[in-house]
């Protein structure tokens, strides 16, 4: 073990934080719980409007570097070709920023917005049936792919072309920051991203774990019990433990494929087996809906709800702003990861091609797998929100699946498929995790440290379960991701700063691709001090 290698600042700060907020729940688990609540609804109720205002400005943001010169820079030298086609780029950013929360939400989002809509619309109307088949998409689109795409500029920008391996997001502050990065500012950066990814994958989990513990049920008859729920966890993380273990090519890579050929044949199959005509036009419709009120949609607050005569809803609270708290938390790993991914491109693909992609995946699992569970609900052939009200959201899931032709193979698919999405989130995650907390990473962080943090990432959702609070974790994005919106903003000035200082430094200033040669700049730098002096 050369633990020289560690930055052991990062690394027992992180764990100190973790300890800090496990243990007292572990000894004050309502007290807890309590405290969680009500700094939950603190943080939405008064900072809603910071979380929906950094959604719209990374949008804004990355259309505008994507169409400006900035954009034009080539991650990589003059004649470097691309590191992955786009499919496969595609398909590891997929696996990678989605987990298994997507199968969990587009099955069943709908069926929460179908009874309380949002703009004070009547639950259960036409209207809010086509904002109930919309929202969802909405949640998991441009904006929520701009949140994440946004750290990948820096990192990508310091990565491929300064040529320092960044691996931490202290590091890609550094323009703005300067020196004070050497500092206890540069391990609070670090810490607070680690802390946010956490609380991420907290409420991954805590929302994973009950909906596995249901498929598993169906097809074995296993009561869903608290041991069967912690049997699930431990399962997922030896699972992607040793993904993780394994590395990028042989496990990451291997399971990111597995898993999306599964997601083909799922959406496939229920595409072509169910409603497909329904499904077409429903999502088109939403697309057409989202458009029409994108504005409306990225903005509205319910300011009026707590006036008198109004009746609040909570829904921007519970819905838009705790989302994008849940990409902003994600956001810095996915960008550490797709910024590693995306050599031989030019900043302007990266940005486009996550925010299409991205978009056009998440769309594809809103529009079949929640406008199957629509229909089955509009045609009379099964009452999902009935049978929600009845038992919860993890059996009502199970239960549509249920209706499909080759139900069981369904289910286990299904059920096989929410495991490896968990595991391509979470190897990664470990992956980057082990980095953050590295002085310097050769090709891959060292083994143990892998294995380390994917045990780690699990510590907290297993404890809070054992004491029942899994619901609490829920929301642990919100508060954890707070803090991280300010690195967000460090993140686009360090990247606006640094990649538009080089540019003026740099000779091939007008050709379509701007190729920067860093050591020519350092050099005219130089030259510049020593006249100075
Ligand atoms: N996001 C995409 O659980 C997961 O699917 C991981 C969740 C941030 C809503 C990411």
């Amino acid at each position: 073990m050369k633990s020289n290698l560690i930055d052991w600042q990062t690394f027992i700060g992180s764990l100190i934080v973790l300890l800090c907020v496990t243990v007292p729940l572990i000894f004050f688990p309502e007290a807890g719980a309590e405290i969680i609540n009500m700094a939950n609804s603190f943080m939405t109720g008064n900072f809603g409007v910071l979380y929906l205002i950094l959604g719209l400005v990374s949008f804004a943001f990355l259309l505008f570097v994507a169409f400006s010169k900035n954009g034009q820079i080539k991650l990589g030298n003059k004649d470097e070709e691309r590191e992955f086609g786009t499919f496969s780029w595609a398909a590891m950013l997929f696996a990678a920023g989605i987990g298994s929360s997507i199968l969990y939400w587009a099955m069943i989002e709908w069926a929460y917005y179908y009874q309380g809509p949002p703009f004070g619309i009547t639950p259960e109307s036409e209207e809010a049936i086509s904002w109930a088949a919309s929202y969802g998409i909405f949640h998991w689109g441009p904006i929520a792919w701009a949140i994440y795409t946004l750290p990948a500029l820096p990192i990508a920008y310091f990565y491929y072309v300064r040529k320092t391996p960044v691996l931490k997001i202290s590091e890609a502050v550094r323009p703005v920051l300067g020196k004070l990065v050497d500092g206890p500012l540069g391990v609070i950066v670090d810490v607070l991203f680690i802390f946010g990814l956490m609380g991420g994958a907290g409420t991954t989990l805590a929302l994973g774990t009950p909906m596995i513990a249901e498929g598993i049920h169906d097809l074995t008859g296993i009561p869903v019990t608290l041991g069967l729920k912690a049997a699930v966890m431990l399962l997922c993380t030896l699972i992607f433990a040793v993904s993780a273990y394994s590395g990028l090519r042989r496990g990451i890579k291997v399971l990111s494929d597995i898993n999306l050929w599964l997601a083909i044949l799922l959406l496939l199959f229920i595409f072509i087996v169910g409603p497909t005509v329904f499904i077409s036009k429903t999502t088109f419709t939403s697309i057409g809906i989202i458009a029409d009120n994108f504005f409306q949609m990225a903005t509205w607050l319910e300011p009026f709800g707590n006036m008198v005569g109004f009746t609040k809803t909570g829904f921007p609270e519970s819905w838009t702003v705790f989302y994008w708290a849940w990409w902003v938390v994600y956001a810095p790993f996915v960008g550490l990861f797709v910024a590693r991914i995306s050599r031989g491109r030019t900043i302007r693909e990266m940005i486009l091609g996550t925010m299409i992609y991205g978009t056009i995946g998440c769309l594809l699992f809103f529009g079949i797998l929640g406008n199957f569970g629509l229909f089955l609900q509009l045609s009379g052939t099964f009452d999902v929100i009935g049978y929600m009200d009845e038992f919860d959201a993890p059996a009502t899931i199970i239960a549509i699946l249920n209706q499909l032709p080759l139900s069981k193979v369904m289910v286990g698919l299904f059920t096989v498929l929410a495991i490896i999405f968990l595991a391509t989130t979470f190897d990664s995650s470990s992956f980057i995790l082990a980095s953050v907390v590295q002085k310097q990473v050769r090709s891959e962080p060292m083994r143990w440290n892998r294995l380390f943090w994917a045990f780690t990432l699990c510590l907290l959702p297993l404890v809070l379960m054992f004491i029942g609070g899994l619901e609490t974790l829920q929301t642990a994005s919100i508060v954890a991701g707070f803090p991280v919106m300010f690195i967000m903003l460090l993140l686009a000035w360090s990247f606006m700063k640094a990649s538009s200082h080089d540019i003026k430094q740099s000779k091939n200033y007008d050709s379509p691709t701007i190729h920067i040669n860093r050591r020519e700049i350092l050099e005219k730098i130089r030259l510049e001090k020593e006249k100075k002096q």
